[in-house]
C-alpha cells in the first residue's frame, strides 16, 4: 500500500461503512484514485478460462460495483476480470440501513444488502457503455439475482440474461446471496437444474456464446456439494464460483459479529477453501472454479489455487488493504510461479491430488 492509499483508507473508516463504500466508487468513477493502468500480466499469468481471455487470474468479486458506475476505473486497476452486480430485472432499493458493516478486529465483513441495485437494464446500458475490449482489455461479468418480491424468482435470472446478457462476458447465476429469502433454496438439485435450464435457453439466444457460472454459498454440506456438481456438469455451467459469504460466526471477535446477514473476509477462507476443494474431487476437474473467500495475500490465493481454483476473486480484504493488493497479488503469483518452475494449469488442484 503507497502512503495515499494509507490514508485513503484511514479516512473512508472513520465513515458510515455505507457511505464510504458510495465514496470510493464515486471516487474510482471520477479518476481520483491513483490505478495501476491495466492488468498484471504475464505469459505464466495468462490463462483461459471458459472461453474467456485472462490476463492473470485474480479478479474483483461480485457486491463491489453492483451498478457498473466505476467499470473504466476497475478495468484499469490490475484485474483480471471482473464480476459486476448483482443485477435483478426491475430496480429495487435492497434492505434498510444499516446493512454494512465493518468488522476490523476480524478483517471482516457483514452485509445484509438484500439486492439493492438500478436493474438489469441500466446496468446493462453502463456495461455496453465500458471501454472496447483491446489488448488491455479484461472481461467483465454480471452478477445475477432475483427481485425480492418476484413472483417466480426462477424466472428472474433468465429474464436478467435476455435483458442484459450480451453485453456481458460471462454470467453468473447467483443462488447463494443469504440476503433474499428463500434464494438459496435454487441451491436444491431440482430447482437449480430448472432454473439453469432457462438461464441457458436464454443465453443460447443471444449472440455470441456467453459462458454462464453458478456461484454457491459455503454453508453447503457434502451431499449438497455432491448435487450441485452433478447439475452443473449437466446443465452444463462453464464455471463454479465457490464461495459467497457464510451464516457462520465462528470465532469473531468484534463489535458487529451478531449482526444479521453474510460474512466475508478473513474468517471465511478457510470454510471457502474447503467447499472449492471438496468441488474439485466432485467435477473432477472437468469443471472451471473460481475460489474466492477470505482472500487476503498471494499465499492465500496460491492455497486456493492448489485447492482446485483456475482463477480467484477478492472483495472483503480490499476494504482493509487498498486496490492495489490486487496487483500485489498478482505479481507475487507470478514470481513464485517462477520460482517454482509450475504452470498455473499444474498448481490448480495440485494440493487436491
Ligand atoms: N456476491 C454476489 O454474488 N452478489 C452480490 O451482489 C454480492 N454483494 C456483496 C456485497 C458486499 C458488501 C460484500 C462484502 C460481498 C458481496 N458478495 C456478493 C460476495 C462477494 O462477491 C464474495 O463472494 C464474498 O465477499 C467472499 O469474498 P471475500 O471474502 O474476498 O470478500
Amino acid at each position: 500500500m503507497n502512503p495515499i492509499e494509507r490514508l485513503g483508507l484511514a479516512a473512508l473508516h472513520r465513515l458510515d461503512p455505507e457511505r464510504a463504500h458510495d465514496l470510493s466508487i464515486m471516487a474510482l468513477s471520477r479518476g481520483l484514485v491513483p490505478l495501476p493502468g491495466g492488468p498484471v500480466t504475464s505469459d505464466r499469468l495468462r490463462l483461459m478460462l471458459a472461453g474467456l481471455d485472462l490476463p492473470n487470474p485474480v479478479g474483483l468479486a461480485a457486491g463491489y460495483d453492483k451498478n457498473a458506475r466505476a467499470l473504466p476505473a476497475l478495468m484499469r486497476a490490475g484485474f483480471g476480470f471482473v464480476e459486476i452486480g448483482a443485477a435483478t430485472p426491475r430496480p429495487q432499493p435492497g434492505n434498510p440501513r444499516p446493512r454494512l458493516f465493518r468488522l476490523s478486529e476480524d478483517r471482516a465483513i457483514i452485509n445484509r444488502f438484500g439486492f439493492n441495485n438500478d436493474g438489469a437494464e441500466a446496468i446493462a446500458r453502463r456495461l455496453a457503455a465500458r471501454p472496447a475490449r483491446d489488448p488491455q482489455g479484461i472481461p467483465v461479468g454480471l452478477n445475477i439475482g432475483a427481485n425480492k418480491d418476484s413472483a417466480d424468482r426462477s424466472a428472474d435470472f433468465a429474464q436478467v440474461v435476455r435483458t442484459a446478457g450480451s453485453a456481458a462476458d460471462f454470467l453468473t447465476v447467483n443462488v447463494s446471496s443469504p440476503n433474499t429469502e428463500k434464494l438459496r433454496d435454487l441451491q436444491g438439485p431440482q430447482a437449480l437444474a430448472a432454473l439453469l435450464q432457462g438461464v441457458i435457453a436464454a443465453r443460447d439466444e443471444l449472440p455470441g456464446r456467453v459462458p454462464v457460472f453458478i456461484k454457491i454459498a459455503p454453508d453447503l454440506d457434502d451431499a449438497a456439494l455432491a448435487d450441485i456438481a452433478a447439475v452443473a456438469l449437466a446443465a452444463p455451467v462453464d464455471a463454479i464460483i465457490a464461495t459467497n459469504t457464510t451464516l457462520s460466526r465462528d470465532g469473531l471477535n468484534s463489535p458487529h459479529a451478531g449482526e444479521a446477514g453474510g460474512l466475508s473476509g478473513a474468517p471465511l477462507f478457510e470454510r471457502a477453501t474447503r467447499i472449492l476443494a471438496r468441488l474439485y474431487r466432485e467435477t473432477g476437474g472437468k469443471l472451471a472454479l473460481i475460489g474466492v473467500g477470505g482472500i487476503g495475500s498471494a499465499e492465500q490465493a496460491w492455497q486456493k489455487l492448489r485447492a482446485g481454483a483456475s482463477a480467484v476473486q477478492v472483495y472483503s480484504a480490499l476494504v482493509y488493504q487498498g486496490f492495489s493488493l490486487a496487483a500485489q497479488i498478482a505479481r507475487d503469483i507470478d514470481a513464485r510461479l517462477e520460482r517454482e518452475g509450475v504452470t498455473l494449469s499444474e498448481l490448480t488442484g495440485s494440493g487436491n491430488r
